[in-house]
């Protein structure tokens, strides 16, 4: 079996390929070993491989020696994987085996999973998005004017009663929000019970659906121990939408939500993904994970915002995009969700980079507003009318004052 297989041709169309970044004192060797104990090898030649076990040999076909670094050489490597060592439509049977062992081997004390591409026949074992941009677009009747979707998450985090949620919500919607979602850390606590937050939120959509004429959405955060049990609570009482933390919960639990074909809308927020993401030398990269959460089913999925709160910048949050908006085999585009410290005043830049297919989400900024969520809310779709009809915040603001209090406070 031979693991290093430099400029090989092979076949594509059967093959996943994995890039991987590495830093080891031997390239080739330790590549091999990694191509090795990600198929169908170990540390030490075995017994009990036969002649037919060989074919899920996956191999090193392409190496890059960057520069030194820390006594050790830096590289990229490409490993081929046989199609045939992956169960089909399993997101976590995939990452056992390409980001599973060998991102701890001693062999190799730095290991990133860059990137993966996948053949078509495999792709299509997955279901993706049911929605996707066009679905949810349809849903919520935006898709003849094309604008960006206006989210917001309830604040404070944690600690609301159901009642105070609904009005919180409420006042979110009726000030012109699309979308109003639970934080990632609110689930089914004793102070604010899932079942009865569902009920009271949804209550509050309805009436405000009816006060405004547009169409609403609400995404429960069904993360936790039952969750399908969640997401049947919310489809039995009228709920379309449902939020994951995908990486929290695990990408086992989004497929089987995604396969028992709900029908609601999936919202993905990637919570806990800096500790597989942050550093540049380990773990997995976010446009990856992104890859792996539209093929899960996500509809709506977090990305980053590169002008707010959270780390990521523009390269790295246009990657995501591309991995979720791209063609891929006729696979459902998934939403971007740019969030995370965003005002009415980050508006105008993050459509510059994201363009208007994106959903744009503040929760401070639009809790935080001086007059209130009404306003606040009032204020980012104020941004977004701007945008649209191609005025500046400064100019808009003049006749807006919703706009204008936002402004003052946050710039
Ligand atoms: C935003 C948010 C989101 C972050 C997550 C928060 O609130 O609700 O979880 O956007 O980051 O808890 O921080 P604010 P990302 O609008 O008040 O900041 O989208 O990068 O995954
Ligand atoms: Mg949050």
């Amino acid at each position: 079996m031979d693991f290093v297989r430099i400029g090989e041709e092979f076949d594509k169309d059967n093959y996943l390929i994995a890039d991987f970044y590495i830093e080891t004192d031997d390239v080739l060797k330790n590549a091999g070993e990694l191509a090795k104990e990600s198929s169908n090898g170990t540390w030490t030649p075995l017994k009990t491989s036969k002649g037919y076990t060989s074919s899920l040999s996956a191999f090193v076909f392409d190496a890059k020696e960057l520069y030194e670094i820390d006594g050790n050489k830096a590289a990229y490597i490409k490993v081929a994987y046989p199609i045939e060592l992956f169960e089909d439509n399993s997101i976590p049977q995939i990452l056992s085996d390409i980001a599973g062992n060998i991102l701890g081997m001693k062999i190799i004390p730095r290991v990133r999973l860059v990137d993966i591409e996948m053949p078509e026949k495999y792709v299509k074992t997955f279901k993706g998005p049911e929605f996707g941009i066009d679905g949810v677009r349809e849903y919520m009747k935006t898709d003849k004017v094309q604008r960006p979707h206006i989210g917001t998450i309830v604040k404070p985090k944690v600690g609301l009663s159901p009642e105070d949620t609904a009005t919180v919500s409420y006042e979110s919607f009726y000030g012109g929000c699309d979308f109003v979602k639970d934080d990632e850390n609110l689930t089914n606590q004793r102070f604010c019970p899932f079942e009865d937050r569902v009920i009271k939120v949804l209550e509050a959509l309805d009436k405000a659906e009816s006060e405004t004429g547009e169409k609403k959405l609400y995404a429960p955060n069904i993360t936790g121990t039952n969750m399908t049990e969640r997401a049947q609570f919310v489809k039995d009482h009228g709920g379309t939408c449902i939020m994951v933390d995908i990486l929290a919960a695990g990408f086992s639990k989004v497929q089987e939500i995604r396969d028992s074909n709900f029908k609601m809308i999936i919202h993905g927020h990637r919570a806990m993904h800096a500790a597989m993401t942050r550093y540049e030398r380990q773990g997995i990269s976010m446009s990856v994970l992104s890859l792996l959460s539209r093929l899960a089913g996500i509809d709506q999925m977090h990305i980053g915002s590169v002008v707010g709160k959270m780390e990521g910048e523009l390269s790295e949050v246009l990657k995501n995009r591309d991995k979720i908006v791209s063609e891929l085999y006729g696979l459902n585009q998934c939403f971007p969700v740019n969030s995370g410290g965003l005002h009415p005043g980050h508006i105008p830049e993050i459509v510059q980079f994201m363009g208007n297919d994106t959903i744009i989400q503040a929760g401070g900024g639009i809790h935080g507003h001086p007059d209130g969520t009404i306003k606040g809310a009032a204020a980012m779709r104020q941004a977004v009318d701007a945008v649209i009809e191609g005025v500046s915040l400064e100019e808009y603001a003049k006749s807006h004052e919703e706009l204008k209090n936002a402004m003052e406070k946050w710039g």
